[in-house]
C-alpha cells in the first residue's frame, strides 16, 4: 500500500475535527443546521436556506444495540447506526441539527425516519424511483418546492432565486474540483492509495466552508500530479481495482485498506459519493429548481428501477481508469444493492470480462479475516491474467 503522508486525518478523526467547527458556527453566530442522509438531497436548498447541512450517516458500530431497541437486527447497519445514534444522543452533529431533511430512498431508510420524527423535525421528500420518465420529473421537481417550503418554514427563513443560484454555482465548483481529485486514479500507476483518496474526499463533509473544500482539494490535487510527474510516471502498476455498491465508510478499513495491504490499488469508485454521482453539474443556465430536479434525479442508486445508468458509468469507468477487476460492497440487508448485484455481476464478467467478486458486510470486526480470504483469492487471480 502507498504510504499515507504524516498529517493524514482517518475518516472518524475528521468527523470529530467537524464536531467543534459546527458547535461554534451554532454558539457564535446562530448557525443553522440541517442532517442530511443521502445524495439525492439538494443540498443547494440548504445552502441558500443560509445553513449548513452535515452528513448524520453512520459509520461505526457505536448507536447499534441502542438502535436494536426499535429497529429489527436484520436491517442494514448504516440505518441502524444512523438511527441508534441519534436516538442515544451519542452524535453531536444530531444534536446540532435544527432540522433532518430526507427521502424515500430504501425501504428501511424510509421507514426509520418516521421514528427519527419523533426524535428531530424531519421532512421527507418523496423521491420518484422511475427516474427515466417526464412525470418523475415534475414528480421531484414538486417536491424540491415543499423542501423550500419546509425549510423556510422550519428555520424561519426565506430562500431567495439569488441565493440558489450562488449556492449552486458553489456547489458545482466543489464537485468540479472534487472529480479533479478523483481522476488522480486514471493515472497509471497511480500517486495515491484509494484509501488516502476516498478518505480525504469524503472527509471534506466536515468542512464547512466551500472555499475551504475547494482548496483542499485542489492543492492536493496538484501535488498529486507532480508526484506521478517525478516519481511514478513509467513505473509498474499494481493490478487496478474498482469498487461498486453501497456506501463504504463504515467498512473502509476492512475492505479498501485490506484490499491495498494485499497489494493491490483502489483507483476507482463507483459509488454514491464517487465520480460517478458527482460529475454531473446543475445547469446554471435554466429554472434553477427544474436544474436541481434534473440533476439529482439523475444519480444512478439501486432504488431506482430500472438502473440503467450505473452500467453506463461501470462501462466508462472500467475503461478510463483501466481496471483489472471490481469489488462490489454490499451492507447487510440492502435488498437493492443485493438484488441487482446479479446484474452488475454478469455485466462485469460476461461484458467486459472482468474479474468479479462480491463481498457481503456489516460495521463488525468479526468477519474481517473472512473478507480477508477472499479479497487474496480474488487478487491472486487477478495476478495469474496477464495486464
Ligand atoms: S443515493 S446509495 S446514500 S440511498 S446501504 S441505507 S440503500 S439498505 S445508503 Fe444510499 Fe442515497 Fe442510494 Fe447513495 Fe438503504 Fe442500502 Fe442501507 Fe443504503
Amino acid at each position: 500500500m502507498i504510504p499515507l503522508p504524516e498529517n493524514f486525518e482517518t475518516y472518524s478523526e475528521a468527523r470529530k475535527k467537524g464536531f467543534l467547527k459546527i458547535m461554534d458556527m451554532k454558539r457564535q453566530v446562530g448557525k443553522k443546521v440541517v442532517g442530511v442522509f443521502c445524495s439525492y438531497t439538494p443540498v443547494e436548498l440548504i445552502s441558500a436556506a443560509n445553513a449548513i447541512y452535515v452528513s448524520l450517516c453512520g459509520s461505526g458500530e457505536e448507536g447499534i444495540s441502542s438502535a436494536e431497541k426499535h429497529l429489527p437486527g436484520n436491517l442494514c447497519p448504516l440505518i441502524k447506526s444512523s438511527y441508534g445514534l441519534a436516538l442515544s444522543d451519542a452524535c453531536p452533529y444530531f444534536y446540532f441539527s435544527d432540522m433532518i431533511l430526507a427521502e424515500t430512498t430504501c425501504d428501511g431508510k424510509k421507514k426509520m425516519y418516521e421514528l427519527m420524527g419523533r426524535l428531530k423535525p424531519t421532512h421527507v421528500m418523496q423521491l420518484p424511483h422511475n427516474a427515466d420518465s417526464e412525470a418523475a420529473e415534475d414528480l421531484w421537481l414538486s417536491e424540491i418546492y415543499r423542501a423550500k417550503e419546509a425549510l423556510e418554514h422550519t428555520l424561519h427563513t426565506a430562500i431567495t432565486e439569488e441565493a440558489l443560484r450562488t449556492a449552486i454555482h458553489q456547489k458545482n465548483l466543489e464537485r468540479a474540483a472534487m472529480v479533479r481529485l478523483y481522476e488522480i486514479g486514471k493515472l497509471k500507476p497511480c500517486p495515491i492509495s484509494g484509501y488516502e483518496l476516498s478518505t480525504i474526499i469524503e472527509s471534506t463533509a466536515f468542512m464547512f466552508s466551500g472555499n475551504q473544500k475547494l482548496a483542499a482539494m485542489e492543492s492536493r490535487a496538484e501535488e498529486l500530479i507532480n508526484e506521478y510527474e517525478q516519481s511514478y510516471k513509467g513505473k509498474p502498476s499494481r493490478p487496478r481495482i474498482l469498487i461498486t455498491g453501497c456506501p463504504f465508510d463504515g467498512v473502509r478499513d476492512k475492505v479498501i485498506k485490506k484490499i491495498e495491504a494485499l497489494g493491490a490499488q483502489v483507483v476507482a469508485f463507483e459509488n454514491c459519493s464517487g465520480p460517478r454521482t458527482q460529475q454531473s453539474l446543475v445547469d446554471e443556465t435554466i429554472n434553477p429548481y427544474r436544474a436541481l430536479a434534473r440533476r439529482y434525479l439523475g444519480i444512478n442508486c439501486s432504488v431506482m428501477t430500472p438502473n440503467t445508468g450505473r452500467f453506463e458509468a461501470l462501462e466508462t469507468m472500467i475503461r478510463d481508469y483501466q481496471i483489472d477487476g471490481v469489488i462490489e460492497i454490499i451492507l447487510h440487508c440492502c435488498h437493492t444493492y443485493a438484488i441487482e448485484s446479479q446484474l452488475v455481476k454478469e455485466f462485469v464478467t460476461e461484458q467486459r470480462r472482468l474479474p468479479f467478486l462480491s463481498l457481503t458486510t456489516d460495521y463488525s470486526t468479526s468477519d474481517s479475516g473472512q473478507i480477508a480470504t477472499r479479497i487474496g483469492a480474488f487478487l491472486e487471480m487477478i495476478d495469474t491474467i496477464p495486464r
